[in-house]
């Protein structure tokens, strides 16, 4: 199973890897797995999204994305394991075999491509994704700051050399793009955006832009600490929980803001292992415990809001 240069569930993957995985799991699971391709990026690397269910228009549907951010590598690797126990405990598992039977999973498994390749190749710690910045040496635009969620709003974002850039405009990024006409044109269906961020085990939910709590926040904060509760009957790990702005820090022109202002009521973004120890450099022996805990958290939420 974990043999050298192959695809690994126990390693982080690089970008030619897990394009090469895309393939292997549909063509393994053709009739419960298929590859969207929803843009392109700035280097023109394709944006991919596995779709896995059934074919059905009224279905609900969870759109989640992992690798916003090049440098949290545990993150891809959470997509990639979802979809992989998605496949392989449907008509096994209980809860696994009703959501598929009751809904669709959009999953984008890296956002930042050219940003994920280039903290491959070039440079470990990069976040943003490879635009290039007029009047400016400095390359990238954070793609967390680039939604139409009160962009520009905090100032701190508007230097092409700051790690937040926000970018030219809203949605100026191809990738942005991409991803925000692909939740627009399947807005009906979409009951659920989960992204997933690392480090600091955290579960967040909107708002970032201001302190104020939105309409449903009640329901979101149950939600959120049941989701940690069952998160932490895996390993005992400790998540945190709360609106965004209070939790972590002020931020405008997030995916989950946007997301939760287009109309989607249950909008989450889990900031994975760890707190700190190895931050963004988490060693591979945690990427399978740190799947295996989030994965029920995740079946958590969709089988909520399925419910609901
Ligand atoms: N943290 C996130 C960031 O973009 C976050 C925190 C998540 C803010 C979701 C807003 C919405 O700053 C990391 N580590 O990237
Ligand atoms: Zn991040």
């Amino acid at each position: 199973k974990d043999i050298p240069g192959r695809h690994s569930y126990a390693k982080y993957n690089n970008w030619e890897k897990i394009v090469a995985w895309t393939e292997k799991m549909v063509a393994k699971h053709p009739e419960m797995v298929s590859r969207i391709k929803i843009g392109s990026t700035v280097e023109d690397n394709p944006l991919y999204v596995l779709k896995i269910g059934k074919e059905d228009k009224r279905r609900k549907s969870v759109f989640m994305d992992c690798g916003i951010h090049a440098r949290e590598w545990v993150s891809p690797a959470f997509c990639q394991w979802f979809v992989y126990q998605a496949t392989k405990t449907y008509g096994k598992n209980k809860i696994m075999t009703k959501l598929l039977d009751q809904m669709n999973f959009y999953v984008l498994p890296v956002f930042n491509v050219d940003g994920y390749i280039w903290s491959w190749t070039k440079n470990r710690m990069w976040r943003k994704n490879r635009s290039k910045n007029q009047n400016s040496k400095c390359i990238g635009t954070d793609l967390n700051r680039n939604f139409n969620a009160l962009w520009n709003s905090f100032p701190d974002t508007n230097n092409p050399c700051k790690e937040t850039y926000r970018g030219p405009a809203p949605e100026s990024e191809k990738e942005t793009k991409a991803v925000t006409d692909f939740i627009r044109s399947h807005l009906k269906s979409i009951k659920v955006y989960i992204t997933f961020h690392s480090y600091s085990q955290m579960l967040l939910f909107p708002y970032g832009y201001t302190s104020k709590l939105p309409p449903n926040h009640k329901d979101l904060a149950k939600v959120a600490k049941i989701t940690t509760d069952v998160l932490s009957t895996q390993y005992e790990t400790r998540y945190i929980y709360g609106p965004i702005q209070s939790t972590i820090y002020p931020v405008s022109g997030s995916s989950v803001d946007w997301a939760y202002d287009l109309g989607i009521k249950y909008t989450f973004a889990f900031e994975l292992r760890d707190k700190g120890k190895f931050g963004f450099l988490l060693p591979e022996s945690q990427i399978k415990p740190t799947c295996k805990e989030t994965m029920l958290a995740v079946k958590f939420i969709a089988k909520y809001v399925l419910k609901h």
